[in-house]
Protein backbone atom coordinates (compact mmCIF):
# COMPACT_ATOMS: atom_id res chain seq x y z
CA UNK A 1 0.00 0.00 0.00
CA UNK A 2 2.90 2.45 0.63
CA UNK A 3 3.79 4.32 -2.28
CA UNK A 4 0.53 3.75 -3.96
CA UNK A 5 -0.91 6.97 -6.17
CA UNK A 6 -3.87 8.47 -5.52
CA UNK A 7 -5.65 6.41 -8.41
CA UNK A 8 -4.12 2.98 -7.15
CA UNK A 9 -5.74 3.89 -3.59
CA UNK A 10 -9.22 4.59 -4.91
CA UNK A 11 -8.92 0.99 -6.80
CA UNK A 12 -7.92 -0.83 -3.82
CA UNK A 13 -10.17 0.83 -1.32
CA UNK A 14 -12.98 -0.15 -3.94
CA UNK A 15 -11.80 -3.52 -3.88
CA UNK A 16 -11.96 -3.77 -0.28
CA UNK A 17 -15.41 -2.45 0.22
CA UNK A 18 -16.96 -4.43 -2.51
CA UNK A 19 -15.22 -7.67 -1.41
CA UNK A 20 -16.53 -6.87 2.58
CA UNK A 21 -19.96 -6.35 0.63
CA UNK A 22 -20.17 -9.81 -1.30
CA UNK A 23 -19.05 -11.41 1.98
CA UNK A 24 -22.24 -9.31 4.46
CA UNK A 25 -24.46 -10.19 1.51
CA UNK A 26 -23.59 -13.97 1.55
CA UNK A 27 -23.50 -14.59 5.27
CA UNK A 28 -27.02 -12.62 5.15
CA UNK A 29 -28.72 -13.89 2.35
CA UNK A 30 -27.68 -17.84 3.37
CA UNK A 31 -30.35 -17.79 5.70
CA UNK A 32 -34.49 -16.45 5.94
CA UNK A 33 -35.35 -13.12 7.35
CA UNK A 34 -37.18 -15.32 10.99
CA UNK A 35 -33.25 -16.48 11.41
CA UNK A 36 -31.91 -12.99 10.49
CA UNK A 37 -33.52 -11.34 12.98
CA UNK A 38 -33.45 -14.20 15.89
CA UNK A 39 -30.85 -13.70 18.62
CA UNK A 40 -28.56 -17.04 18.45
CA UNK A 41 -27.43 -16.79 21.33
CA UNK A 42 -27.13 -13.83 24.10
CA UNK A 43 -23.14 -13.48 23.22
CA UNK A 44 -24.24 -11.95 19.43
CA UNK A 45 -26.36 -9.67 17.87
CA UNK A 46 -28.98 -10.83 15.66
CA UNK A 47 -27.56 -10.29 12.12
CA UNK A 48 -29.93 -8.10 10.93
CA UNK A 49 -28.44 -5.58 13.62
CA UNK A 50 -24.78 -6.32 12.22
CA UNK A 51 -25.82 -5.61 8.60
CA UNK A 52 -27.11 -2.48 9.80
CA UNK A 53 -24.49 -1.40 12.08
CA UNK A 54 -21.66 -1.70 9.35
CA UNK A 55 -24.06 0.54 7.07
CA UNK A 56 -24.81 2.92 9.75
CA UNK A 57 -20.76 3.24 10.66
CA UNK A 58 -20.19 3.15 7.38
CA UNK A 59 -22.74 6.47 6.52
CA UNK A 60 -20.82 8.05 10.10
CA UNK A 61 -17.58 8.12 8.73
CA UNK A 62 -17.49 8.02 5.14
CA UNK A 63 -20.25 9.70 3.53
CA UNK A 64 -20.73 12.30 7.29
CA UNK A 65 -17.31 12.91 7.58
CA UNK A 66 -14.98 12.22 4.87
CA UNK A 67 -17.76 13.31 2.34
CA UNK A 68 -19.25 15.91 4.37
CA UNK A 69 -22.92 14.55 3.02
CA UNK A 70 -26.16 15.39 4.81
CA UNK A 71 -27.32 12.10 6.76
CA UNK A 72 -28.90 9.03 5.12
CA UNK A 73 -30.57 7.82 8.25
CA UNK A 74 -30.08 10.37 11.33
CA UNK A 75 -32.58 9.12 13.23
CA UNK A 76 -30.89 5.60 13.78
CA UNK A 77 -27.58 6.01 14.55
CA UNK A 78 -28.10 5.56 18.78
CA UNK A 79 -29.86 1.82 17.95
CA UNK A 80 -26.96 0.77 15.96
CA UNK A 81 -24.19 2.69 18.62
CA UNK A 82 -22.64 -0.48 20.39
CA UNK A 83 -21.46 1.59 23.28
CA UNK A 84 -24.94 2.18 23.77
CA UNK A 85 -26.82 -1.50 24.23
CA UNK A 86 -25.36 -4.06 25.11
CA UNK A 87 -25.20 -7.31 22.20
CA UNK A 88 -27.98 -9.66 24.55
CA UNK A 89 -30.47 -6.61 24.51
CA UNK A 90 -29.99 -5.19 20.77
CA UNK A 91 -33.02 -8.29 19.64
CA UNK A 92 -35.10 -5.80 22.02
CA UNK A 93 -34.82 -2.56 19.69
CA UNK A 94 -37.06 -0.91 16.97
CA UNK A 95 -34.38 -2.03 14.49
CA UNK A 96 -34.43 -1.93 10.66
CA UNK A 97 -36.58 -5.33 9.76
CA UNK A 98 -34.45 -7.34 7.08
CA UNK A 99 -35.66 -5.35 3.79
CA UNK A 100 -34.85 -2.14 5.64
CA UNK A 101 -31.68 -3.29 6.53
CA UNK A 102 -30.94 -4.20 3.06
CA UNK A 103 -32.16 -1.16 1.49
CA UNK A 104 -29.90 1.25 3.90
CA UNK A 105 -26.51 -0.25 3.49
CA UNK A 106 -27.07 -0.26 -0.32
CA UNK A 107 -28.40 3.58 0.23
CA UNK A 108 -25.39 4.23 1.93
CA UNK A 109 -22.59 2.44 -0.25
CA UNK A 110 -24.33 3.80 -3.44
CA UNK A 111 -23.02 7.73 -1.61
CA UNK A 112 -19.28 6.37 -0.44
CA UNK A 113 -18.62 5.01 -3.94
CA UNK A 114 -19.97 8.37 -5.03
CA UNK A 115 -17.33 9.98 -2.24
CA UNK A 116 -14.71 7.66 -3.39
CA UNK A 117 -14.97 8.90 -6.93
CA UNK A 118 -14.36 12.65 -6.06
CA UNK A 119 -12.16 12.28 -3.15
CA UNK A 120 -9.25 14.30 -3.32
CA UNK A 121 -6.52 11.65 -2.24
CA UNK A 122 -3.93 14.50 -1.86
CA UNK A 123 -1.62 16.09 0.40
CA UNK A 124 -2.52 15.30 3.79
CA UNK A 125 -5.95 14.26 3.03
CA UNK A 126 -4.49 11.37 1.46
CA UNK A 127 -3.41 9.50 4.39
CA UNK A 128 -7.02 10.50 6.39
CA UNK A 129 -9.48 9.99 3.44
CA UNK A 130 -7.32 6.25 2.96
CA UNK A 131 -7.36 5.51 6.17
CA UNK A 132 -11.17 5.97 6.59
CA UNK A 133 -12.08 3.58 3.48
CA UNK A 134 -9.53 1.40 5.07
CA UNK A 135 -10.87 1.62 8.06
CA UNK A 136 -14.51 0.73 7.04
CA UNK A 137 -13.75 -1.87 5.11
CA UNK A 138 -12.13 -3.58 8.08
CA UNK A 139 -14.90 -2.61 9.78
CA UNK A 140 -17.25 -4.22 7.72
CA UNK A 141 -15.36 -7.17 7.53
CA UNK A 142 -14.77 -8.10 11.66
CA UNK A 143 -18.12 -7.87 11.75
CA UNK A 144 -18.34 -10.73 8.79
CA UNK A 145 -16.25 -12.61 11.26
CA UNK A 146 -19.26 -11.88 14.00
CA UNK A 147 -21.08 -12.77 12.12
CA UNK A 148 -19.65 -16.20 10.72
CA UNK A 149 -19.56 -17.16 14.65
CA UNK A 150 -23.15 -16.16 15.11
CA UNK A 151 -23.61 -18.63 12.20
CA UNK A 152 -21.66 -21.35 14.20
CA UNK A 153 -24.18 -20.72 16.98
CA UNK A 154 -27.18 -21.16 15.17
CA UNK A 155 -29.09 -23.96 15.54
CA UNK A 156 -30.51 -25.57 11.87
CA UNK A 157 -29.29 -27.20 8.57
CA UNK A 158 -26.20 -26.06 7.28
CA UNK A 159 -26.39 -23.14 5.09
CA UNK A 160 -22.56 -22.57 4.39
CA UNK A 161 -20.76 -23.81 1.91
CA UNK A 162 -16.87 -23.91 1.09
CA UNK A 163 -13.75 -26.58 0.14
CA UNK A 164 -12.08 -28.42 2.21
CA UNK A 165 -8.59 -26.30 3.44
CA UNK A 166 -5.44 -28.07 2.18
CA UNK A 167 -4.01 -30.72 3.40
CA UNK A 168 0.05 -30.44 4.92
CA UNK A 169 2.31 -30.23 2.08
CA UNK A 170 5.44 -31.71 4.42
CA UNK A 171 5.42 -32.77 8.13
CA UNK A 172 6.95 -29.79 9.97
CA UNK A 173 10.39 -29.53 10.28
CA UNK A 174 10.88 -29.20 13.72
CA UNK A 175 7.77 -29.00 16.29
CA UNK A 176 9.60 -26.25 18.02
CA UNK A 177 11.49 -22.86 17.34
CA UNK A 178 14.04 -21.27 19.32
CA UNK A 179 14.05 -17.58 18.47
CA UNK A 180 17.37 -15.40 19.70
CA UNK A 181 16.93 -13.07 22.76
CA UNK A 182 16.98 -9.27 21.66
CA UNK A 183 15.46 -6.34 20.40
CA UNK A 184 13.32 -6.11 17.48
CA UNK A 185 10.73 -3.67 16.08
CA UNK A 186 7.51 -4.08 17.18
CA UNK A 187 4.09 -2.56 15.55
CA UNK A 188 4.07 -0.68 12.73
CA UNK A 189 4.34 3.66 11.81
CA UNK A 190 4.43 2.90 8.21
CA UNK A 191 1.30 0.48 7.30
CA UNK A 192 -1.29 2.64 5.87
CA UNK A 193 -4.29 0.97 7.42
CA UNK A 194 -3.21 -0.13 10.33
CA UNK A 195 -5.31 0.62 13.48
CA UNK A 196 -4.61 3.12 16.20
CA UNK A 197 -3.48 0.68 18.64
CA UNK A 198 -0.75 -1.32 16.16
CA UNK A 199 1.01 1.79 16.46
CA UNK A 200 3.41 3.54 16.39
CA UNK A 201 6.74 1.02 15.69
CA UNK A 202 8.83 0.63 18.54
CA UNK A 203 11.80 -1.43 19.29
CA UNK A 204 11.03 -3.99 22.32
CA UNK A 205 12.84 -6.63 23.78
CA UNK A 206 12.53 -10.72 24.63
CA UNK A 207 14.70 -13.30 25.85
CA UNK A 208 15.63 -16.17 23.95
CA UNK A 209 12.36 -18.20 24.07
CA UNK A 210 11.42 -20.97 22.23
CA UNK A 211 7.65 -21.41 20.43
CA UNK A 212 5.90 -24.15 18.90
CA UNK A 213 5.95 -24.26 14.84
CA UNK A 214 2.16 -24.86 14.36
CA UNK A 215 -0.68 -24.80 16.93
CA UNK A 216 -1.87 -27.11 19.77
CA UNK A 217 -4.22 -29.55 17.83
CA UNK A 218 -7.47 -31.62 18.91
CA UNK A 219 -5.53 -34.57 19.13
CA UNK A 220 -2.92 -32.79 21.34
CA UNK A 221 -5.82 -30.81 23.32
CA UNK A 222 -8.01 -33.49 24.18
CA UNK A 223 -5.59 -36.05 25.29
CA UNK A 224 -5.38 -32.63 28.48
CA UNK A 225 -9.26 -33.30 28.38
CA UNK A 226 -8.72 -37.20 28.91
CA UNK A 227 -5.94 -36.92 31.25
CA UNK A 228 -8.93 -34.96 33.31
CA UNK A 229 -7.42 -31.88 32.91
CA UNK A 230 -10.39 -30.59 33.38
CA UNK A 231 -10.79 -31.78 37.32
CA UNK A 232 -7.42 -31.23 38.48
CA UNK A 233 -7.37 -27.29 39.57
CA UNK A 234 -3.24 -27.37 39.64
CA UNK A 235 -3.24 -26.64 35.49
CA UNK A 236 -5.48 -23.56 36.40
CA UNK A 237 -5.30 -19.97 37.31
CA UNK A 238 -7.35 -19.19 40.52
CA UNK A 239 -9.92 -16.97 38.17
CA UNK A 240 -9.35 -19.74 35.39
CA UNK A 241 -10.07 -22.35 37.97
CA UNK A 242 -13.13 -20.54 39.32
CA UNK A 243 -14.63 -20.13 35.85
CA UNK A 244 -14.50 -23.90 34.79
CA UNK A 245 -16.46 -24.70 37.75
CA UNK A 246 -19.08 -22.26 37.51
CA UNK A 247 -19.18 -22.71 33.74
CA UNK A 248 -19.19 -26.04 33.65
CA UNK A 249 -16.72 -26.60 31.20
CA UNK A 250 -15.44 -30.06 30.26
CA UNK A 251 -13.87 -29.59 26.79
CA UNK A 252 -13.77 -27.60 23.67
CA UNK A 253 -16.91 -25.67 22.62
CA UNK A 254 -18.77 -26.93 20.38
CA UNK A 255 -17.46 -31.04 21.06
CA UNK A 256 -19.69 -33.80 22.95
CA UNK A 257 -18.31 -37.33 23.39
CA UNK A 258 -20.21 -39.92 21.76
CA UNK A 259 -18.71 -43.26 23.66
CA UNK A 260 -15.12 -43.17 22.93
CA UNK A 261 -15.13 -40.60 20.74
CA UNK A 262 -15.37 -36.95 19.77
CA UNK A 263 -17.99 -35.66 17.69
CA UNK A 264 -17.70 -31.84 16.46
CA UNK A 265 -20.61 -29.54 15.45
CA UNK A 266 -19.50 -26.61 12.64
CA UNK A 267 -22.05 -24.69 10.87
CA UNK A 268 -24.94 -26.99 11.65
CA UNK A 269 -22.71 -30.45 10.23
CA UNK A 270 -22.42 -33.42 12.82
CA UNK A 271 -18.48 -34.75 12.34
CA UNK A 272 -16.07 -36.76 14.33
CA UNK A 273 -13.28 -34.75 15.40
CA UNK A 274 -10.32 -34.18 13.09
CA UNK A 275 -6.88 -35.13 15.26
CA UNK A 276 -4.70 -32.96 13.32
CA UNK A 277 -6.93 -29.70 13.15
CA UNK A 278 -5.77 -27.02 15.24
CA UNK A 279 -8.12 -26.86 18.22
CA UNK A 280 -10.98 -23.91 18.31
CA UNK A 281 -13.25 -22.77 20.39
CA UNK A 282 -11.19 -22.79 23.71
CA UNK A 283 -11.00 -19.46 26.12
CA UNK A 284 -8.29 -18.02 26.89
CA UNK A 285 -8.41 -19.81 30.55
CA UNK A 286 -8.84 -23.38 29.21
CA UNK A 287 -5.52 -22.52 26.60
CA UNK A 288 -3.35 -21.11 29.81
CA UNK A 289 -4.63 -24.42 31.57
CA UNK A 290 -3.43 -26.75 28.86
CA UNK A 291 -0.07 -24.92 28.48
CA UNK A 292 0.86 -25.38 32.54
CA UNK A 293 -0.26 -29.19 31.76
CA UNK A 294 2.38 -29.48 28.73
CA UNK A 295 4.66 -28.22 30.86
CA UNK A 296 4.81 -24.54 28.88
CA UNK A 297 3.03 -21.22 29.08
CA UNK A 298 1.40 -19.08 26.07
CA UNK A 299 3.79 -16.26 24.42
CA UNK A 300 3.63 -12.90 25.74
CA UNK A 301 2.33 -10.29 22.57
CA UNK A 302 6.03 -9.49 21.82
CA UNK A 303 7.21 -12.88 21.61
CA UNK A 304 4.53 -13.54 19.16
CA UNK A 305 5.22 -11.18 17.15
CA UNK A 306 8.76 -11.24 17.27
CA UNK A 307 8.08 -15.14 16.59
CA UNK A 308 6.04 -13.62 13.14
CA UNK A 309 7.98 -10.78 11.77
CA UNK A 310 11.67 -10.35 13.28
CA UNK A 311 14.52 -11.84 10.30
CA UNK A 312 17.48 -12.65 11.84
CA UNK A 313 19.55 -12.28 8.69
CA UNK A 314 18.38 -8.58 8.35
CA UNK A 315 17.50 -7.64 11.76
CA UNK A 316 14.16 -6.32 10.11
CA UNK A 317 10.57 -6.91 10.70
CA UNK A 318 8.51 -7.91 7.70
CA UNK A 319 5.02 -7.59 7.48
CA UNK A 320 3.80 -10.96 7.54
CA UNK A 321 5.94 -14.06 8.53
CA UNK A 322 6.73 -14.81 4.54
CA UNK A 323 7.65 -11.26 3.66
CA UNK A 324 5.88 -8.48 2.98
CA UNK A 325 3.63 -9.36 0.16
CA UNK A 326 -0.23 -9.19 0.82
CA UNK A 327 -1.40 -12.88 1.72
CA UNK A 328 -1.86 -14.99 -1.10
CA UNK A 329 -4.12 -18.36 -1.06
CA UNK A 330 -0.67 -19.86 -0.48
CA UNK A 331 0.29 -18.37 2.52
CA UNK A 332 -2.14 -18.36 4.34
CA UNK A 333 -5.94 -19.85 5.81
CA UNK A 334 -8.15 -16.39 5.53
CA UNK A 335 -10.98 -14.67 3.63
CA UNK A 336 -13.55 -17.54 4.65
CA UNK A 337 -12.73 -19.36 1.57
CA UNK A 338 -12.35 -22.65 3.77
CA UNK A 339 -14.43 -23.13 7.04
CA UNK A 340 -12.25 -24.44 9.35
CA UNK A 341 -8.57 -24.09 10.40
CA UNK A 342 -5.94 -26.11 8.14
CA UNK A 343 -3.98 -28.92 10.14
CA UNK A 344 -0.35 -28.06 10.42
CA UNK A 345 1.92 -28.45 7.26
CA UNK A 346 -1.15 -26.98 5.05
CA UNK A 347 0.91 -23.99 4.10
CA UNK A 348 4.71 -24.33 4.43
CA UNK A 349 4.79 -20.67 1.94
CA UNK A 350 3.51 -18.90 4.94
CA UNK A 351 6.11 -20.04 7.19
CA UNK A 352 8.57 -17.44 8.87
CA UNK A 353 12.15 -16.97 8.01
CA UNK A 354 12.26 -18.86 11.97
CA UNK A 355 10.42 -21.46 10.08
CA UNK A 356 7.37 -20.96 12.43
CA UNK A 357 3.66 -22.18 10.64
CA UNK A 358 0.85 -21.05 10.12
CA UNK A 359 0.59 -17.98 12.17
CA UNK A 360 -1.29 -15.94 10.02
CA UNK A 361 -4.81 -17.56 9.31
CA UNK A 362 -6.61 -21.09 10.88
CA UNK A 363 -7.05 -19.73 13.99
CA UNK A 364 -6.85 -16.57 16.34
CA UNK A 365 -3.91 -16.98 18.89
CA UNK A 366 -4.50 -16.32 22.69
CA UNK A 367 -1.45 -14.50 24.39
CA UNK A 368 -0.48 -14.22 27.65
CA UNK A 369 -0.68 -10.52 27.41
CA UNK A 370 -3.30 -8.00 28.91
CA UNK A 371 -4.53 -5.98 25.69
CA UNK A 372 -2.54 -2.33 26.56
CA UNK A 373 -1.41 0.64 24.52
CA UNK A 374 2.05 0.73 23.27
CA UNK A 375 4.51 3.62 23.94
CA UNK A 376 3.78 6.69 21.83
CA UNK A 377 0.34 5.53 21.37
CA UNK A 378 -1.84 8.28 20.07
CA UNK A 379 -5.73 7.72 19.66
CA UNK A 380 -6.69 7.62 15.72
CA UNK A 381 -9.02 8.68 14.79
CA UNK A 382 -12.08 7.94 17.87
CA UNK A 383 -10.92 6.87 21.34
CA UNK A 384 -13.89 4.33 20.93
CA UNK A 385 -12.06 2.31 18.55
CA UNK A 386 -9.18 0.72 20.71
CA UNK A 387 -8.34 3.41 23.89
CA UNK A 388 -11.68 2.43 25.69
CA UNK A 389 -10.90 -1.37 26.34
CA UNK A 390 -7.04 -0.84 26.94
CA UNK A 391 -6.85 -2.62 30.42
CA UNK A 392 -6.41 -5.85 32.23
CA UNK A 393 -9.68 -6.92 31.16
CA UNK A 394 -8.98 -7.91 27.83
CA UNK A 395 -6.64 -10.88 26.58
CA UNK A 396 -4.56 -10.28 23.06
CA UNK A 397 -5.28 -12.47 20.66
CA UNK A 398 -3.25 -12.73 17.48
CA UNK A 399 -2.66 -14.05 13.38
CA UNK A 400 -6.34 -13.97 12.48
CA UNK A 401 -8.33 -16.83 11.50
CA UNK A 402 -10.15 -19.25 8.59
CA UNK A 403 -12.85 -16.43 9.15
CA UNK A 404 -10.49 -13.30 9.00
CA UNK A 405 -10.29 -11.33 5.34
CA UNK A 406 -6.70 -10.11 4.90
CA UNK A 407 -7.85 -6.17 4.93
CA UNK A 408 -8.13 -7.04 8.78
CA UNK A 409 -5.06 -9.37 9.41
CA UNK A 410 -1.47 -8.66 9.67
CA UNK A 411 1.75 -9.35 11.21
CA UNK A 412 0.73 -5.89 13.64
CA UNK A 413 -3.22 -6.56 14.05
CA UNK A 414 -4.42 -6.95 17.32
CA UNK A 415 -7.35 -8.26 18.39
CA UNK A 416 -8.69 -8.79 22.34
CA UNK A 417 -11.52 -10.21 23.51
CA UNK A 418 -12.30 -11.34 27.84
CA UNK A 419 -10.55 -14.39 28.49
CA UNK A 420 -13.39 -16.45 28.84
CA UNK A 421 -14.97 -16.21 25.31
CA UNK A 422 -14.85 -19.14 23.08
CA UNK A 423 -17.60 -18.41 20.27
CA UNK A 424 -14.90 -16.54 18.41
CA UNK A 425 -12.23 -18.34 15.85
CA UNK A 426 -9.57 -19.16 18.57
CA UNK A 427 -7.24 -21.64 19.59
CA UNK A 428 -3.04 -21.28 20.36
CA UNK A 429 0.41 -22.08 20.29
CA UNK A 430 2.94 -22.83 23.18
CA UNK A 431 5.85 -21.51 23.86
CA UNK A 432 8.50 -21.66 26.71
CA UNK A 433 11.51 -20.09 28.11
CA UNK A 434 14.98 -21.35 26.39
CA UNK A 435 16.89 -23.81 28.50
CA UNK A 436 20.51 -22.96 28.63
CA UNK A 437 21.68 -25.29 26.56
CA UNK A 438 19.86 -24.18 23.81
CA UNK A 439 21.06 -20.84 23.96
CA UNK A 440 24.87 -21.78 24.31
C1 LIG B 1 -11.47 -5.88 17.46
C2 LIG B 1 -12.93 -7.73 17.12
C3 LIG B 1 -12.63 -6.80 19.31
O1 LIG B 1 -15.77 -6.87 17.16
O2 LIG B 1 -15.66 -5.98 19.13
C4 LIG B 1 -16.16 -3.99 15.51
C5 LIG B 1 -13.93 -4.93 16.29
N1 LIG B 1 -14.96 -2.68 16.75
N2 LIG B 1 -16.80 -2.83 15.67
C6 LIG B 1 -15.21 -6.17 18.00
C7 LIG B 1 -15.00 -3.89 16.17
C8 LIG B 1 -16.11 -2.04 16.44
C9 LIG B 1 -13.87 -5.51 17.68
N3 LIG B 1 -12.74 -6.47 17.88
FE1 LIG C 1 -18.70 -2.37 14.93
Amino acid sequence: MTGLGAEQLRTHAAEHLLRARDRSVTLTDAVDDDDLVRQHSPLMSPLVWDLAHVGNQEELWLVRDVGRREPVRADIDELYDAFKHARSTRPTLPLLGPAEARGYVREVRDKVLDVLDTASFDGNRLTRHAFAFGMVAQHEQQHDETMLATHQLRVGAPVLQAPEPPAPRAPLAAREVLVPAGEFTMGTSTEPWALDNERPAHPSYTDAFVIDAGCVTYGEYLRFVEAGGYDQARWWSAAGWRHVREAGLTGPKYLTRDGDRWLRTRFGSVEPVREDEPVTHVCFYEAEAYAAWAGKRLPTETEWEKAARFDPATGRSRRYPWGDDDPGTEHANLGQRHLRAAPAGAYPAGASPLGVQQLIGDVWEWTASDFLPYPGFQVFPYAEYSQVFFGPDYKVLRGGSFGTDQVACRGTFRNWDYPIRRQIFAGFRCARDARPDEVA
